[in-house]
């Protein structure tokens, strides 16, 4: 059996199905795509049609979109499940894991990530309105995912979920610029579910 993972090491929906991969204790080759790259593999658009990271392949088995590959390796292999056993927490870790791509990873890490931190470190020009922008958005998609985490030990219960995993590594990007650490303060759910889930050793062995 093998597993590939075609990944940039920045990218956080890369991340996500690391830190997926980790918890389910699986290991897994990394092949790597830039998908900046004017001069893409074509072979890796045949995977990939829209020419993004990650993508996965098992075996003959190929796989793209994160929340697909996820919820497929939660399925596929061994315990333990990553996902919450009701009904209702399952729709609540579809919901974040929702709103995280619909609404907080353009605000939250393509402007503030990207322009705060991301290029400053690679000397590329980072545009201060972009960051603006960003934190202009994130009080209200903040606001709407502290009143959807539990004050249980996860977001969604008391399983790391799916959920942890997508939103966790968006969260850490956002936090690694200062106005995004101050900010996650003012929203006490939120604030307490990071502190307890940032340490864990799947999200620190995959920060980059
Ligand atoms: N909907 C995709 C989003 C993947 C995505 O946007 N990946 C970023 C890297 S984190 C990317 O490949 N960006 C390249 C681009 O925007 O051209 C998923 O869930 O996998």
């Amino acid at each position: 059996m093998t597993l590939e993972l075609f990944n940039y090491p920045y990218s956080v929906y890369g991340r996500i199905v690391r830190i997926v991969l980790d918890e389910k204790k699986l290991s897994y080759d990394v092949r790597e795509i830039n998908p900046f790259a004017a001069d893409m593999p074509e072979s890796y658009r045949a995977i990939h049609p829209f020419a993004r990271v990650p993508a996965l392949r098992h075996d003959e088995f190929t796989l793209y979109e994160t929340s697909a590959i996820t919820a497929y390796l939660d399925e596929r292999f061994e315990p333990p499940s990553l996902q919450p056993a009701t009904s209702d927490e399952r729709g609540r870790m579809r919901q974040i894991i929702a709103i995280a791509d619909n609404y907080a990873y353009i605000p939250l890490v393509r402007q503030v990530f990207a322009h705060r931190v991301f290029r400053p470190a690679f000397g590329e020009t980072a545009d201060e309105a972009e960051v603006r922008g960003g934190l202009d958005a994130a009080p209200r998609i903040l606001r709407a995912l502290d009143d959807l985490v539990t004050a249980d030990a996860y977001a969604t219960g008391p399983i790391f979920s799916l959920a942890d995993a997508h939103l966790g590594a968006m969260m850490d990007y956002f936090t690694m610029a200062q106005e995004g650490a101050e900010m996650l303060t003012r929203y006490p759910n939120l604030n307490g579910w990071w502190a307890r889930i940032k340490s864990r050793p799947s999200l620190l062995l995959t920060r980059p």
